[in-house]
């Protein structure tokens, strides 16, 4: 155990179980001497954000769901009387509509691309403003994203163009934040086993592409992603902003 993110409280949305990526991340932090708080979305991931604040040494629970602007106000001010002051905060939250991912893209209705836009991009927005309140003496904000923002990955769709939107999100709010010494980065991860990619038909395919194709041979997995956090999390990236991160075992770089 290190200690990098000694006294630092960090919020952590979007872990819903152990396979997580927001649950590596915590892992990592947790090792690291933080003190985390847990957001779930509403009584359905209750109980099981519940177990991963109790293995977090009995972390506070707050629910948020970020589609409403009144519950990451109360969420805030929740905090403010729960620790006070935030150091990190990591956003790792996206939905698309199921039959969004599952047809084809040209077929997207109007109402389910503002809603993935809506969840996956537009709350980054909403968290940071609050949480830059909480932030007086700097911080750090971190999100997830994935390649689907930059080439086409079938079945991505929409959740492709939210991405893109989530990344140059991530650009303009490290650009409004910096001079408050907050910083605003993303890490694009490599594919992982996790209920978001559940649903999605031929995900083992995927992951057997990845791991032959990628220049490291294997999968990316909960470790790796958890320690590029610790990097983005703490000050070993102080002057680092507005950057997005393939944390993919190379596979990016690959033409063919
Ligand atoms: C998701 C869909 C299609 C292809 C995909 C993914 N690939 C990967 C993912 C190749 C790696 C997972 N991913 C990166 C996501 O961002 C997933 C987001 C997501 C997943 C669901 C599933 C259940 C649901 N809505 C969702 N919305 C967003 O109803």
């Amino acid at each position: 155990m290190g200690e990098l993110l000694k006294n630092r409280n960090i919020l952590i949305m979007g872990a819903r179980n152990k396979w997580s990526i927001a649950w590596g991340i915590a892992k990592a932090a947790l090792d690291e001497g933080a003190n985390l708080i847990f957001t779930y979305q509403g009584d359905r991931e209750k109980d099981g954000v519940k177990e991963l604040a109790d293995l977090a040494g009995g972390a506070p629970l707050l629910q948020c769901d970020v589609s409403y602007d009144e519950q990451v106000e109360a969420l805030f001010k929740n905090l403010k009387q729960e620790v006070g002051t935030l150091h990190g905060v990591v956003h790792a939250i996206a939905h698309a509509k199921k039959e969004d991912l599952q047809d084809s893209f040209v077929n997207t209705s109007r109402d389910g691309f503002l809603h993935a836009m809506n969840i996956s991009a537009y709350s980054l927005v909403a968290v940071a403003r609050m949480a830059k309140e909480l932030m007086p003496g700097g911080g750090s904000i971190l999100t997830l994203t994935y390649m689907g923002s930059e080439k086409v990955f079938p079945g991505y769709n929409v959740m492709g163009v939210a991405k893109a939107a989530l990344e140059a999100t991530v650009r303009y709010l490290a650009s409004d934040l910096g001079p408050d010494g907050i910083r605003v980065n993303a890490i694009s991860a490599g594919p992982v086993k996790t209920i978001s990619s559940r649903v999605i038909k031929d995900f083992g395919t995927i992951l057997d592409v990845v791991e032959q194709k990628a220049p490291l041979r294997r999968r990316t997995d909960l470790e790796d992603l958890g320690k590029a956090a610790l990097f983005y999390l703490s000050d070993l990236s102080s002057g680092v902003t507005g950057e997005i991160t393939h944390v993919d075992c190379g596979f990016n770089i690959m033409g063919i």
